[in-house]
């Protein structure tokens, strides 16, 4: 019968951050961070998970607040069937005095603290390696050598932070090289550190299967949208006949792994386009529309509004009042204008100024209707006649 072994894989919660560029929300969002790994325990419940990977960057920082620690201590206890294993990453390294040296885990869980160890789990035919980072970098990859023994009849489980690298690149953080990981011995990496994630890839065809689950909830506007945990199943699959001369093991390894969302608070970036608004009142109806045809719990997110158009001289939002009326709508907010001014090109195209002349010039036999015209004569006009009003930044500051 195959051997089948059900896992969740996270990393890069940061649990305890700061959250410096949100001080009037940073309590709720370290809240939310907690809720987030509350659904991750929720879902190994679910789905009766046998392990739950957590590939590094748990916490923030290798000493976070004793509260927080016996929390997150407490819900581990919690799914006594889970087998969990924490591979610690550079925010949270098993240094000494760390908090993975003074806290006593619940006996489901299992900390690599050092350098490549394993541990078996007979009753699920399967062997998880590990190993954790001991300070905030490792220029030098945490494990050298191919995995201590990896055995065949069994599910080899690595579980690591780090960067996967290629060719001769660096990194500061444990650079684990795609050759390494394809001779190994592993037959699913479980990987930490790229918070974007990357789906579940399988080196050379017959290689180790290796993923980044991603974090799984943003922490700003560069980890933008829904985020998730991996979860599936390995299976071991015996071979037979020519199949087991290819790589010289009984048995093949099938990745069944899917993508769920366990995040709730998301920040987003919001692109509203106010160029057929007419007043203030016009522009915050449009923003709040456009928040709300997004999704349904669109109050809760953290937005950053960005508005495009062209619109006239006294309507460019921005505008203290604005923020504020949309700050009492929405949880959190910020305003980006990337609006360019409404020019009348027909009474400018006929003054005798210099703003004139670069009209006349840019339009050369166009007729000056902004609708005519092509989009890099667009752009042209409206960077030059900013220009002549105020100084024209490369780009916007987010
Ligand atoms: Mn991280």
């Amino acid at each position: 019968m195959a051997n089948a072994v059900r896992i969740v894989h996270t990393a890069d919660l940061h649990l305890g951050s700061p959250f410096g560029y949100f001080p009037e929300r940073a309590e709720i969002l370290r809240a939310d961070q907690l809720r987030t790994f509350m659904n991750i325990i929720r879902l190994c419940l679910d789905m009766q998970s046998d392990l739950l990977l957590i590939a590094g960057d748990l916490f923030e920082q290798p000493h976070p607040p004793l509260s927080l620690v016996n929390e997150i201590r407490d819900l581990l206890a919690s799914i006594p069937e889970t087998r969990v294993f924490i591979a610690p990453g550079n925010h949270d390294p098993a240094e000494p005095d760390s908090l993975w040296q003074n806290t006593s885990w619940s006996k489901n869980v299992h900390v690599f603290t050092g350098g490549i160890e394993s541990v078996d789990l007979p009753h699920l035919n399967t062997r998880v390696y590990g190993a954790a980072f001991q300070s905030t970098a490792a220029p030098e990859p945490l494990v050298r050598a191919l995995l201590p023994v990896p055995h065949p009849d069994l599910i080899n489980i690595l579980l690591l932070h780090g960067e996967v690298i290629t060719g001769n690149q660096g990194s500061a953080y444990n650079p684990i090289s795609i050759q390494w990981l394809k001779t190994c011995g592993a037959d699913y990496a479980a990987l930490g550190h790229t918070h974007q994630g990357e789906p579940v890839q399988r080196l050379d065809g017959t290689g180790p299967w290796y993923a980044y689950s991603g974090c799984p909830s943003g922490r700003g506007f560069d980890e933008l949208g829904q985020k998730g945990v991996l979860y599936g199943t390995l299976t071991q699959m015996e071979q037979t006949g020519a199949a087991v001369a290819a790589n010289g093991s009984r048995f093949r390894i099938l990745t069944k792994m899917a993508w769920h969302p366990v995040s709730g608070r998301q920040f987003l970036a919001l692109p509203v386009n106010i160029g057929n608004c007419m007043d203030q009142e016009a522009i915050f109806q449009t923003i709040l529309q456009t928040a709300q045809q997004n999704d349904s719990g669109w109050r809760d997110h953290l937005y950053k509004i960005i508005l495009s158009g062209a619109v006239s001289d006294d309507l460019l939002p921005g505008s203290l009042f604005l923020l504020q009326r949309l700050q009492r709508e929405l949880f959190f907010c910020k305003l980006v204008n990337r609006t360019t001014r409404a020019y009348d090109l027909r009474s400018l195209a006929k003054e005798q100024s210099l703003m004139g002349g670069f009209v006349r010039q840019i339009l050369s036999d166009a007729e000056p209707d902004w609708d005519c015209l092509g989009v890099q004569q667009r752009q042209v006009l409206q960077i030059g006649l900013q220009a002549f009003e105020r100084e024209v930044p490369y780009c916007e500051d987010d």
